[in-house]
């Protein structure tokens, strides 16, 4: 019996050693003590022994059953390290390793711009207003003084959805909205960016869909001065301090008197190159004195109130500021053209 137990333990440790994972392991632990295991049998037969017999071989089998299960459990902890041991070792991250590239975007030249008029015109005390690209007709017509036979009316010069609402020609609604808003008391000092709508066929410099950024100042005593005075100052903040502007005549129904507004050519400092047709200046906005009627149709009180607007677009900007010779670069989204617009 003695001898049996000893070959026993010594052929559980060996299957212990051999255990490569804690399946085998377990198998061994039931094998040998589990309730019908060898164990288990010899304790169960211990009636048949001597009685001097009996306590020793008890003892005996008891500690063989003792040393089986320490190491069945010693191991397992060992198997249960060594998994997370392998675990962790597979997941490590080597820090030190250069990171791939990301690719980063870029802002888009038309968000550049109007960021950055909407800086020059801030500085000056406008606020930014935006208003809806669906528009009513009273909105982007009416209201400012566009009278029903004018011919920028034209259904087919515009998107309509029904006789009463279209996709906004211009952001000048913006402005008469917000006018609107004030109840007849200034000052109103606005600009408004937005895209507007034409139906126009596109080609190198025409698109039908385009952005403008229209001002609007409206106080006691506003002046033509005035007018000249903020345009100079975000001519020379945009386009380069050495650069002048000049007024020339001209009419819009919204206005008057009405003006556009031309930049020196910043190729030939005003000598005339290819760049400004040979005359030295180059048309970036049209301008006015808001029209009494406009002011009035607002709530205005055009003896009290006298007012300036302005309204350039906002890829005819880009295209002179970076020399673009098409338009329609602005809405392919050719990355090759988009990424060289990277700001730091
Ligand atoms: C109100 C009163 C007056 C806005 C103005 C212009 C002159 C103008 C064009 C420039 C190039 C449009 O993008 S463009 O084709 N705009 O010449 N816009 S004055 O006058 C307003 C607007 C709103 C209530």
């Amino acid at each position: 019996m003695r001898e049996k137990l000893e070959a026993l333990r010594d052929e559980a440790l060996e299957k212990v050693k051999q255990a490569e994972d804690k399946k085998a392991l377990q198998e061994v632990r039931v094998a040998y003590l589990g309730k019908k295991g060898p164990i288990t049998e010899v304790l169960r037969g211990m009636g048949k022994l001597s009685a001097e017999e009996r306590p020793v071989i008890g003892q005996m089998a008891n500690d063989v059953r003792d040393v089986i299960k320490e190491q069945v459990d010693s191991k397992e902890s060992a198997l249960e390290e060594a998994a997370i041991e392998a675990q962790l070792a597979s997941e490590s991250i080597d820090v030190t390793l250069p990171g791939r590239p990301v690719q980063a975007g870029s802002t888009h030249p038309l968000t550049a711009v109007v960021e950055e008029v909407e800086d020059a015109f801030i500085g000056l005390g406008f606020s930014v207003a935006e208003g809806p690209e669906i528009e009513t007709d009273y909105y982007n017509f009416e209201a400012l003084n566009l009278p029903k036979d004018h011919p920028a009316r034209d259904m087919q010069d515009s998107f309509y959805f029904t006789e009463e609402l279209l996709l906004r020609t211009h952001t000048s609604p913006v402005q008469a909205r917000t006018m609107e808003r004030y109840q007849g008391k200034g000052p109103v000092k606005v600009i408004c960016p937005g895209k507007v709508f034409r139906r126009d066929d596109d080609d190198a410099t025409h698109s039908h869909q385009f952005m403008q950024i229209e001002g609007l100042y409206v106080d006691e005593n506003v002046r033509m001065s005035d007018l000249k005075g903020v345009l100079e100052t975000f001519a020379k903040s945009f386009f380069g301090a050495e650069r002048e502007i000049r007024l020339r005549p001209s009419f819009f129904p919204f206005t008057e008197p009405s003006v556009e507004v031309d930049v020196s050519c910043g190729m030939c400092g005003g000598h005339g190159c290819r760049i400004c047709k040979h005359s030295g200046w180059i048309e970036v906005l049209g301008a006015g004195m808001v029209h009494p009627r406009v002011l009035e149709m607002s709530g205005f009180d055009s003896t009290k109130y006298s007012g300036f607007a302005f309204g350039m677009g906002v890829e005819r900007l880009a295209m002179l500021k970076y020399d673009i010779d098409d338009i329609r670069h602005f809405y392919t989204n050719d990355v090759r053209f988009l990424a060289q617009f990277k700001r730091n």
